[in-house]
């Protein structure tokens, strides 16, 4: 695994669980590249996206044959991967929250929380980071 190799984000700009890896990659200065997949296409998910990921969402990620998906795993993997930056706190309780509050809610506001969360995880962890410069 090289942090050399070009990290590929497949997704659409719309998406803010795309939004969030994207912040990501660019908070460690990453070049990478967006992929367009039309999730909402009327013959349905493309099939070669399923393979990427099993619930056909966006977004997917690839990085050196590495395959992940989920925003939160992405974020996570960026920045333990790449040079740049932190973009979680260092303390485990700062590391904890910010899992606690990355997990899918089971309740029916699931998707809005997931959303939110996953987002507000990066949001939090950048704004950590440049009040601590
Ligand atoms: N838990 C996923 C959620 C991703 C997600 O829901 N993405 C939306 C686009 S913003 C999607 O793919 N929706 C299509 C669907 O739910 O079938 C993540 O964090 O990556």
């Amino acid at each position: 695994m090289t942090a050399a190799a070009k990290p590929v984000v497949f997704g659409a700009p719309y998406s803010v669980y795309v939004r969030a890896v994207r912040l990501a990659l660019e908070e460690k200065a990453v070049d990478y590249e967006l992929v367009p997949v039309d999730i909402f296409a009327p013959s349905g998910v493309p099939p070669e996206h399923k393979v990427r990921h099993p619930f056909g969402k966006i977004p997917a990620f690839e990085h050196a044959g590495f395959r992940l998906y989920e925003a939160s795993a992405i974020t996570r993997y960026v920045d333990e991967a790449f040079p740049g930056p932190r973009l979680q706190p260092d303390d485990p309780l700062g590391r904890a929250r910010g899992t606690e509050s990355s997990n899918p809610s089971p309740s029916s506001g699931e998707s809005n929380a997931n959303l939110i969360s996953s987002a507000a995880t990066v949001f939090l962890a950048i704004s950590r980071h440049l009040t601590d410069e």
